[in-house]
Order: structure tokens, then sequence, then C-alpha cells
């Protein structure tokens, strides 16, 4: 009974098998599946190759060229004939003359100015006051060598004739670095009578006090001081020149 069922069995396996086979060999026709989803869009394509070159052009207008340098100037003409005489001037008028005086005054006065500054311009340093200029190249004598050294310049020794004549001088002094300069007054014609280099009498002085004291009978020139005030001295002692232009 067993051995029947497994034969069977095994009978109807075969007969699905070749079921199968058979099936699988048909023809039947296939259905068609659902669209896709379209695909991006692809990159650019290389460039294309250059044009051909196009037609020549039309023929360009005739250039114009610069002008030349000048040329050289000409040979000197021959001297002419002598002129005629001139007429005779006229008289000059009042007016004229006064004119012509005038000028020549103003000429004399900036001549004389300019002499002055260039004069001053030798000078290692100086001080104007009004038309006064005291000025010094720094050097030291006795009270001889202070008059010659301002007369070889053209200048005379210096004597303020007024309190800010005096301040200026001591200005002068303090760039000096000097303790006392020379000025030109001498009692040397009579004892204790001060005078200019010309004889004449002082119109200002700055003594200081109990000066001036003729020290030992031997003091009849003066100096100023740094601080301004005036005193007789010996005429050998070496101090600062300044000269007066
Ligand atoms: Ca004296
Ligand atoms: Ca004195």
């Amino acid at each position: 009974m067993a051995l029947l069922k497994h034969h069977l069995c095994a009978a109807l396996l075969l007969m699905e098998f070749v079921l199968l086979l058979a099936a699988s060999e048909s023809s039947c026709p296939a259905y068609a599946g659902v669209p896709g989803i379209p695909g991006h869009n692809g990159s650019p394509g290389r460039d294309g190759r250059d044009g051909f070159p196009g037609p020549k052009g039309e023929k360009g207008d005739p250039g114009v060229g610069a002008h030349g340098p000048p040329g050289k100037i000409g040979p000197v003409g021959v001297v002419g004939p002598k002129g005629d005489k001139g007429n005779p001037g006229l008289p000059a008028t009042g007016v004229q003359s006064a004119l012509v005086q005038q000028l020549q005054s103003d000429v004399k006065y900036l001549t004389d100015r300019l002499t002055v500054v260039e004069k001053v311009l030798g000078f290692q340093m100086f001080r104007k006051l009004g038309q006064k200029y005291y000025a010094s190249d720094g050097l030291q004598g006795t009270f001889e060598k202070a008059q010659k050294f301002c007369s070889d310049a053209g200048a005379k020794i210096v004597l303020p004739r007024s309190e800010d004549e005096n301040k200026v001088l001591t200005s002068l002094q303090a760039a000096l670095e000097s303790t006392y300069v020379y000025v030109g007054a001498t009692d040397r014609q009579k004892e204790g009578n001060f005078v200019d280099m010309n004889g004449q009498p002082l119109t200002f002085t700055n003594w200081k006090e109990n000066e001036p004291n003729n020290h030992n009978g031997a003091e009849d020139c003066t100096v100023i001081y740094k601080n301004g005030v005036w005193n007789d001295i010996n005429c050998s002692s070496e101090w600062h020149v300044v000269c007066e232009l």
C-alpha cells in the first residue's frame, strides 16, 4: 500500500514538471510596464572653431610730415652811416630841476645805506636799532685796539645814546657771552670829564653806583657791564670790541 502511494506521488510530481516546462516554452505576449522618470540635461558641448579671416581693408590716406627746425641767423649787415647831430635840449623847468635833485638825494641815501649794510655783513654778528647797527666779530683787545679795529672796518667804537641803544648793546653782549664791552667814552683830556670820541659831551650815560671812580688814578676808559651799567676802567685792559655803524 505504501509503495503504491509512493509511486503515485512520483507520477504527480513528474506531471507537474512537464506542465511547467510546457508553459515556459509557450509564446504568450508580455504586458508593457509603467513609464520611467525623464533623465537630467547633459553638460554644454565644446566651443566651435574660429571663423575664416575677413576681406582686406581699403588703402589708408597719405601721412603728414612735421615742420623742420629754423635755419641759422643770417650774417650781420653793414654798419649804417652816422646820424645827424641832435637838437639842443630844452632848459629844465623848476619842477624838473627839483625832481632831479630829489632823485640824486635818494640815490645818495640808498648808496650810503647799502655801504653800511655791506660793512655790517662783514661781521660775525650784529644787532639793529633804527638806522644803527651794533656789530662784532667776538674780538677782545685794549681800548686802542678796539678803536683801530672799528676804524679799519669803516665804523666807530660803540657808544649807546639812549636807554634803548644801551639794551640792544647788552643783548649783543649776551650773545658774545661777554662780561665787559668797551664803549667810546674817555676822560683822558680832563679827568672826570667823559666825552665821546669827537670830544663832545655825552648825551646819555648809565654809570654804575659810585662810578666813575678813577680807581688807582688810572681809569680813563669806559666799559659796559653785562647788566647794562657803565664803569670807568684802565684802557690797557682787554675786553670785547663792538663797533657802531
Ligand atoms: Ca679817569
Ligand atoms: Ca671804575
